[in-house]
């Protein structure tokens, strides 16, 4: 990417922003690392670039213990928002998610000032005044990295950590789904990174229950050919499905992941894979217009809303259907991982 490529986003981005005095940074339900450092480096910019004050909101939870750790070195920068407040927002931008995605609490029909995002574009065209979407960037992190750059800010310690460990959670160390621009940023940011918080945040003390979801996982799992299929039953946050999925992928015959659970009425699902292509899609087909699915080639996931069914009904279509997809002989019990 060039820098008047990376200029002429910037100066749209503040044409959207312009007369803006309250701005609210929306990330995607259940933020990751990605997200939070991405809504925190959009603030920033809004911040020094424009005379607006910034705000940035959440729905969902922040579970993993990783995240939590995060959240505390940024001194908490997000907001649980309601729905109310995010209707009566003037002006509102979202980062590392789109509206009508389903993992965030915007439909299409509301036109905002702007979408930030590196997950596959929708099919509808995007309503608002800046759209920036380029499925091929392995983190949103990158991608306000280089805005960043273009305004000629300073990047701090604290924002150029969080970015960094954006990038390398999304893309595994810059080995999952990672172009030049990520290098690019990764290497910008490298020498104002504060490993010792990064350590910190990766080594986050665990809480019993993630123990408990662990030995639930582990006694579910179920070996179909290639692919490795557990269900955690309910769970105390929704992206503990990724943990396991991350997990269990390193199982030496394994080349899929897959791993269920419940969360407030909800069954979440993700999924992993060594080939480095096809999650988004059987993501996508498993849930149909059931729920919502979102990712790209390596890792995805999808929710589905039970809407009065059984979990239990719902977590064993899914695995049938999974099972149906990857397990290739179709067997319908496979052999137990533990
Ligand atoms: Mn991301």
């Amino acid at each position: 990417m060039t820098a008047t490529e990376s200029d002429t986003r910037l100066h749209s981005l503040l044409r959207a922003l312009d007369g803006a005095d309250n701005v609210l940074i929306l990330t995607h339900n259940n933020p990751d690392p990605d997200a939070i450092a991405s809504a925190l480096a959009m603030k920033y910019l809004v911040q020094h670039v424009t005379s607006a004050t910034a705000t940035i909101g959440y729905r969902g939870i922040i579970g993993r213990a990783e995240n939590r750790a995060l959240v505390r070195y940024l001194e908490f920068p997000l907001q649980r928002v309601t729905l109310a407040e995010i209707d009566k927002a003037k002006t509102l931008i979202m980062v590392d998610t789109q509206p009508g995605t389903g993992n965030n609490p915007l439909t299409n029909e509301r036109r905002i000032a702007a979408i930030l995002d590196h997950h596959p574009k929708l099919d509808m065209p995007a309503n608002a005044d800046h759209v920036d979407i380029r499925p091929e960037i392995g983190a949103a992190s990158t991608m306000l990295t280089q805005y960043v750059q273009a305004a000629e800010l300073p990047l701090a310690q604290q924002l150029a950590t969080a970015l960094f460990y954006g990038i390398s959670t999304d893309t595994m160390s810059l080995q999952r789904g990672t172009t030049n621009d990520d290098q690019k940023a990764f290497c910008a940011l490298l020498p104002k990174v504060d490993f010792e918080a990064i350590a910190r945040i990766e080594t986050a003390a665990l809480p019993q229950d993630y123990f408990s979801q662990l030995h639930k996982a582990l006694r579910s799992a179920r070996i179909y050919d290639s692919a490795v299929i557990a269900s955690i039953g309910e769970m105390r946050y929704p992206d503990i499905t990724a943990d396991m999925a991350d997990l269990l992928l390193r199982y030496r015959e394994c080349r899929w992941a897959i791993c269920l659970g419940v969360y407030k009425d909800t069954v979440y699902f993700s999924i992993r894979t060594q080939n480095k292509r096809g999650a988004g899609q059987l993501a996508r087909k498993v849930v149909g217009s059931d729920g919502a699915a979102g990712g790209h080639g390596a890792m995805a996931g999808g929710q589905i809303p039970l809407n009065g069914r059984k979990s239990r009904n719902v977590i064993n279509r899914l695995r049938k259907q999974f099972r149906l997809e990857l397990g290739g002989s179709g067997k319908e019990t496979g052999a137990k991982l533990v």
